[in-house]
């Protein structure tokens, strides 16, 4: 049992803002007219307004929390917020979430004053980011291949449901109002039928990503096992993000490519690419998990072991660590020897059968199944045995050397 840390209260900070908001309303509508406007709807009783201008504020703060942890450039910037705008962001959808069932399951009389397109659109696009952000947060109890599909849809049905916000308030600034236009219908439902949509909803969106992540499976999982050697083999493997911290992706000869094996070794080595080649293939098909989110199931990795390539150089007995530079000429990260030649860590040169991509790393990349991707270095052409670690790019930020899968998420 860990006890949750106090970076949790963080996701009280939005209500404590709201809670300040409802007490200055007047004032706040006093000042901006255009606001007083927007907020207040004279017909509707306090109950649905109090909701309604909390969706609102909330979707805002949701949208730019939710782009904060996703955007590489601003994700390396508030790194040291990280931790507590992932917990204000998983808080406030909950509570925001909460908010739209309340008013679904609320009287089917009161719900009458709102406008049918208003209520379908945020409701299924709620309650599937809703569905969608739960299968993000609890990652290890659903398929990989749900988080690789709910980590696309997340952002786009909030980028819809963002886009249908703007139409709406513009509406609401030129006060659309003629009673016969569909944009204006209202609702007239039973409560029963709100409760069967609202369920559907929620199946649907847990339908919609089983069987979007099973077409994901059948279009990634070449034909038999090992034959693997056509050309577009690894574009099947589509990584949602290419990420260089420094900004560029050195493209590098294969011709003039040295990785050199270095430090507390017997006998420092310089290896060509066509001697990695040569050593002992290992092929392991593992997943790939981004600290931001996103997974790519089953990559069928080929490389060497660790092992292998140090039997080139032969370690000192007082080497500990391994610290991985990348010729990027920045990027750096360290590994414990044990967590090197843990299972499934591997120099990678390929991907089924098919070399690298640039961006992806080539010629040669570590990989390391058990930790988030910021431990798997591309680009590596030096290798350093240590007696002590090196902090590397990320962990110099903030992130845990450890970088265990879930240590980040739950690991507060
Ligand atoms: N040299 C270098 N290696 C790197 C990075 C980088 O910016 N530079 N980003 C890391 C991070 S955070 C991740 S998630 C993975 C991403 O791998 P990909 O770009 O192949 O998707 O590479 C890791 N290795
Ligand atoms: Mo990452």
């Amino acid at each position: 049992m860990t006890v949750p840390s106090p970076v949790y209260l963080w996701g009280l900070l939005p209500f404590a803002l709201l809670g300040v908001g409802l007490l200055a309303h007047k004032t706040l509508a006093a000042h901006w007219p255009a606001l007083g406007h927007w907020l207040r709807r004279r017909s509707w009783p306090l109950t649905l307004r109090l909701t309604h201008v909390f969706l609102l504020v909330s979707f805002i703060v949701l949208m730019l929390s939710g782009v904060a942890i996703y955007l590489p450039a601003l994700h390396a910037v508030l790194l040291p917020w990280l931790q507590r705008i992932y917990a204000l962001h998983v808080w406030l959808g909950s509570a925001f979430l909460i908010a739209l069932m309340t008013a679904l399951l609320s009287s089917p009389r009161l719900l009458r004053r709102v406008r049918l397109v208003d209520w379908a659109l945020v409701s299924a696009g709620g309650l599937f980011l809703g569905v969608s952000g739960y299968v993000l947060w609890f990652d290890a109890s659903f398929p990989v291949r749900w988080n690789a599909v709910a980590f696309g849809w997340h952002g786009w049905v909030a980028y819809g449901l963002m886009g249908w916000l703007t139409i709406h308030a513009l509406l609401r600034t030129v006060s659309f109002q003629r009673t016969d236009h569909p944009l204006n219908w209202r609702i007239d439902f039973t409560r029963r039928r709100f409760i069967t949509l609202g369920a559907s909803m929620v199946a649907a969106s847990f339908g919609f990503l089983g069987l979007v992540g099973g077409r994901r499976r059948m279009d990634g999982a070449p034909g038999s096992g090992d034959g693997i050697d056509s050309s577009d083999a690894a574009a099947q493997w589509a990584f949602p993000e290419r990420y260089s911290y420094t900004g560029a992706f050195p493209s590098i000869e294969p011709v003039g490519y040295r990785l050199a094996i270095e430090g507390l070794v017997a006998q420092p080595a310089t290896l060509r690419l066509d001697e990695i080649r040569r050593l002992t293939l290992t092929r392991e098909r593992k997943t790939f998990h981004c600290v931001t989110g996103w997974s790519v199931p089953d990559v069928p990795w080929d490389g060497v072991t660790t092992d292998n390539l140090l039997a080139q150089a032969r370690l000192l007995p007082n080497a500990r660590y391994l610290v991985f530079y990348s010729a990027d000429g920045v990027y750096v990260d360290c590994l414990s020897l044990e967590q090197a030649r843990a299972d499934g860590v591997l120099l990678a040169y390929g991907i089924a059968g098919t070399p690298l991509s640039t961006r992806g790393g080539f010629p040669l990349r570590l990989v390391v199944p058990a930790m988030y991707g910021y431990k798997s270095v591309k680009w590596v052409n030096r290798i350093v045995a240590t007696r002590h670690p090196v902090a590397g790019t990320w962990e110099r930020q903030g992130y845990p050397a450890n970088a265990y899968l879930g240590s980040v998420h739950t690991g507060f």
